[in-house]
């Protein structure tokens, strides 16, 4: 196994030259635990040597919120018998979402992943519903990874093709396909779509079936599957680990496990791409800060008169909005306390140095 097998390339290779001048090795974080990653790392020559290895950060070398996410390439070495990472190179993309609740914390469900196949289910309780893939949609963008809709359980569904429908006016300029684990319809297409050494996650609520897929992909059993509840479809989150998986053939499927709920990171615009006819029409309103409330020339409430806009979309977006608008609330805040806080400490010091106190 090399790192090529692992979507190692030239870029790559110069962004690390300067860790490998100081005896550092590359590998790629291809299952991130509670302090333990798993990199997948190069054979050496040796091929009865593992060519995966289980890491634990230096700690001193990685600010806080920079620990490793799946799919990242990271700087390695052995040192005493124990795997240690120093450094997590730069990323390409980045697939965050809120940790849910009240907290304003983010949480990194996977990176450097070329294709981002967002997985609904057309059958049993916990369904596609348009809403719900707007939510999905807006992370997928903001993630820069290329979005992809799976509406899974084709073989379940009553009217694919109205729910086809539905999903394009969700997700307008994403691709969508209907699949079946069971029947293999769409299978062969997302192969096509992922082709051996790009990276490709599958996210989604639990027990849409996203295992199931890479499985089907691979042809052989690679991630475990779970039955969904009787009483009520759901999932049953089978899937606990964020897990890459390298096909013989060279693909490789991030796997996450399912979000009971998808709540958004990033900022007050983080919704417009997946809003594009919003979005157009917003930026033709009079007023640089129109609400497309009341205000004179709004160009948006001009679009919903007119049927331009879907009113479901637009109080989706607004909601969406209000909700990024609210993080965005929380971080300024803490940017604040923060700075304040160092100014707090210069002031200190001041005082001490005009004292003539020795405080280091
Ligand atoms: N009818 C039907 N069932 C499917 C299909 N794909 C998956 N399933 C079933 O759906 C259930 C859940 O599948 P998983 O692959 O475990 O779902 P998951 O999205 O990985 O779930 P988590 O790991 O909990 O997030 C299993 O019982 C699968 O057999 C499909 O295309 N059609
Ligand atoms: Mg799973
Ligand atoms: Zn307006």
């Amino acid at each position: 196994m090399t790192l090529e097998d692992w979507g190692w390339n030239e870029i790559r290779a110069e962004e690390f030259a300067h860790y490998k001048q100081e005896g550092w090795n590359p590998g790629r974080v291809v299952r991130p635990g509670r302090g333990i990653y798993r990199i997948a790392v190069a054979e050496n020559g040796n091929s009865n040597e593992e060519t995966v290895k289980d890491a634990r950060l230096t700690g001193k070398a990685l600010g806080r919120g920079e620990a490793p996410a799946a799919g990242d390439w990271v700087a390695w070495r052995e040192e005493g018998g124990t795997v240690i990472i120093s450094a997590v190179l730069p990323r390409r993309t980045v697939i965050s979402r809120k940790v849910a609740g009240e907290t304003s914390r983010e949480q990194i469900m996977g990176v450097n992943v070329d294709i981002l196949f967002v997985v609904q289910s057309l059958g049993g309780g916990r369904g596609f519903t348009p809403r719900g893939l707007e939510r999905y949609i807006t992370m997928a963008w903001e993630s820069g990874c290329r979005p992809v809709v799976i509406l899974n359980k084709a073989d379940l569904a009553e009217d694919t093709t109205a729910d086809l429908l539905e999903a394009v006016a969700a997700a307008p300029g994403v691709k969508i396909l209907a699949c079946s684990t069971l029947t293999g319809q769409g299978i062969a297409e997302i192969r096509r779509l992922l082709p051996p050494g790009l990276t490709g996650a599958f996210v989604g609520p639990s027990g849409t079936g996203k295992s199931s897929i890479i499985n089907a992909v691979a042809g052989i059993l690679l991630a475990d599957t779970g039955e969904v509840r009787e009483a009520d479809s759901r999932g049953r989150h089978t899937t606990t680990h964020r897990e890459l998986h390298r096909l013989s053939d060279g693909r490789l499927l991030l796997d996450t496990p399912g979000l009971r709920e998808l709540q958004l990171w990033g900022n007050t615009d983080s919704a417009d791409a997946a809003f594009p006819e919003i979005d157009e029409l917003s930026d033709q309103c009079r007023f640089r800060d129109c609400r497309h409330e009341n205000e004179p020339g709004c160009a948006v409430r001009v679009g919903l008169e007119e049927g331009i806009i879907e009113p479901e979309r637009f109080d989706s977006w607004l909601v969406l909005r209000k909700e990024l608008r609210w993080l965005e609330s929380r971080r300024d805040d803490k940017a604040k306390r923060e700075l304040e806080q160092k100014w707090m400490e210069i002031a200190r010091f001041s005082r001490h140095m005009k004292k003539g106190k020795e405080i280091w």
